[in-house]
C-alpha cells in the first residue's frame, strides 16, 4: 500500500528528466524522498513498488528520543567545559546538531547488530547505551577509560554494545563495516552493521571500494553518511559535483535514501524501513541523512570558513529544538516537563564527569600493554565456504 505523506509528489509532478514506465508502478503515487530507490535499466528508470510505512511514533517514544538526544548534547557540552579546562588529552569532535541521527538509528538496533563511527563518534556510543563515566574517562586519560586512557575520543569501541569502535581516519570505518557485515553473512545471522561516516568521508576511496564490494556480496550494511553541510572548513558545495550523495548508490546497483537528519521521526521512520529489507538480505542501502554541524569542527576551531549568520540561520533547524516544538504542539507535552528531562539528563552527564575525573592516570609501566591479543591459541579457523 503506497500512503500519501507530505513528501509525497503525484506521478505527473515528477522532474521531466525522470521516465517511469507506467506498468512497473501499481498505484501513481511516489514518495518525493525516495527517488533514489530505483534502478536504472535501458535508461529508463523502474521504480519497484516500495511499502512506505507511516510509523506513529507514540508520546512516550518521542519523550524517550528527547531524553537521549539531550544527554548527547549534554555529554558534549561538558566535554567542551573539559576541554577548556585542558583536562581533555586529544581532540574533540562534538556531535551537536546531529543528535537525532543517532538516536533515532540506533533506537531499532537489537542485540547481535554493529555501528562503526568517526572521528565525532560520541554521539553513535551515547545512543548505542555506551558508559558516559568510562568515554569521560577516556577522554581525559584516565585508566577507567574505555581504552584504559591511552586512546582518547577517537578510539572509543565497546565491543559488548556492538560498538565497533570511533575512527580518526576519514572513511576508516567503512572497510571495517563491510567486513564485520560479511562476517554477519558468513554466520547467517539477520544482524545487520550500520556505518557512520561524513559528508567528507564518501569522497574517499574506500567509500567506493566498500560499497561495490558490499554490493557484490550483498552485504548487511547500510552505509549511514552524515552529510553536515562540512568537512572541516570545506564546503560541500565546493566537494561534491552531485546535489545528494546517495545518488552515487546507482553506480553500485544499490539504493539510495535521502532523509531530512534533523527530524527524529523522518530519521526513525526512514531507516526502520531500510533495515527491515537489509535485515532480509536485499543488500546494501546507502542512506544520507541532511544536518548540520552546529558547532566548530573540533574544540578550538576558529570558523572563520563560514559566515555567524549561517550558524544562527542554521539553529532554527536544531533537532531538539524541533522536537520540543513537536512535543508541544502536538502531543501536548508542557515545556516546564521538558526543561525537567533536560536537567535530569545534564545531572546524570556531570555526574559521571565527576566520577572519571578523580579517576587514576595510566602508569608508564601500562605503556606496551594491551596491544596484540594474547589468546590467538584460542581462536579455531573455520574454512571459507563460497556463498
Ligand atoms: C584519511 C584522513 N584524511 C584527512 C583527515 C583529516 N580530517 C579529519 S576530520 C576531516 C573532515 C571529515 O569530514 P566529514 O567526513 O564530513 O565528517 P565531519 O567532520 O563533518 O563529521 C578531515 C579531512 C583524516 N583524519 N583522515
Ligand atoms: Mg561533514
Amino acid at each position: 500500500m503506497f500512503v500519501l505523506c507530505k513528501h509525497s509528489k503525484k506521478l505527473k509532478d515528477l522532474p521531466g528528466n525522470l521516465k517511469i514506465k507506467q506498468n512497473s508502478l501499481s498505484i501513481g503515487i511516489i514518495v518525493a524522498s525516495d527517488y533514489q530507490h530505483q534502478k536504472v535499466f535501458d535508461k529508463t528508470i523502474i521504480r519497484k513498488r516500495v511499502e512506505i510505512k507511516m510509523t506513529l511514533l507514540s508520546k512516550e517514544q518521542l519523550i524517550n528520543f528527547y531524553r537521549k538526544m539531550n544527554r548527547i548534547r549534554a555529554f558534549e557540552n561538558e566535554a567542551i567545559e573539559l576541554a577548556k579546562m585542558n583536562l581533555t588529552r586529544a581532540a574533540i569532535h562534538t556531535y551537536n546538531g546531529q543528535e537525532a541521527i543517532a538516536v533515532g538509528v540506533c533506537a531499532h538496533l537489537k542485540e547481535g547488530d554493529y555501528i562503526t563511527s568517526t572521528h565525532r563518534g560520541h554521539g553513535h556510543c551515547i545512543a548505542k547505551g555506551a558508559d558516559l563515566e568510562r568515554m569521560f574517562a577516556e577522554l581525559m586519560g584516565r585508566k577507567t577509560g574505555y581504552c584504559k586512557g591511552k586512546g582518547g575520543s577517537m578510539h572509543i569501541a565497546d565491543l559488548s554494545i556492538g560498538m565497533l569502535g570511533a575512527n580518526g581516519i576519514v572513511g576508516g570505518g567503512i572497510p571495517i563495516a563491510t567486513g564485520a557485515a560479511f562476517a554477519l553473512k558468513y554466520k547467517q545471522t539477520d544482524n545487520v552493521v550500520v556505518c557512520f561516516f561524513g559528508d567528507g568521508a564518501s569522497n574517499q576511496g574506500s567509500f567506493h571500494e566498500a560499497l561495490n564490494l558490499a554490493s557484490v556480496k550483498k552485504l548487511p550494511v547500510i552505509f549511514l553518511c552524515e552529510n553536515n553541510n562540512w568537512a572541516i572548513s570545506m564546503n560541500i558545495g565546493k566537494s561534491v559535483n552531485i546535489e545528494n550523495i546517495s545518488e552515487r548508490a546507482a553506480a553500485y546497483g544499490i539504493k539510495g535514501l535521502t532523509v531530512d537528519g534533523n527530524d527524529i521521526a523522518q530519521v526513525y521512520r526512514e531507516f526502520g524501513n531500510c533495515l527491515e529489507e537489509v535485515r532480509q538480505g536485499t543488500g546494501p542501502v546507502l542512506l544520507e541523512m541532511k544536518t548540520y554541524r552546529l558547532s566548530g569542527h573540533y574544540f578550538g576551531d576558529n570558523e572563520n570558513y563560514r559566515s555567524k549568520e549561517e550558524v544562527i540561520s542554521r539553529r532554527q533547524e536544531c533537532p531538539i529544538t524541533r522536537l520540543e516544538n513537536l512535543l508541544i504542539q502536538e502531543y501536548g507535552v508542557l515545556p516546564d516537563e521538558l526543561k525537567a528531562i533536560a536537567s535530569e539528563e545534564k545531572a546524570m552527564v556531570l555526574e559521571a564527569s565527576n566520577k572519571a575525573k578523580l579517576a587514576p592516570e595510566p602508569q608508564a609501566e601500562d605503556l606496551w600493554n594491551d596491544l596484540f591479543a594474547q589468546d590467538f591459541e584460542n581462536i579455531t579457523w573455520q574454512p571459507f565456504v563460497k556463498s
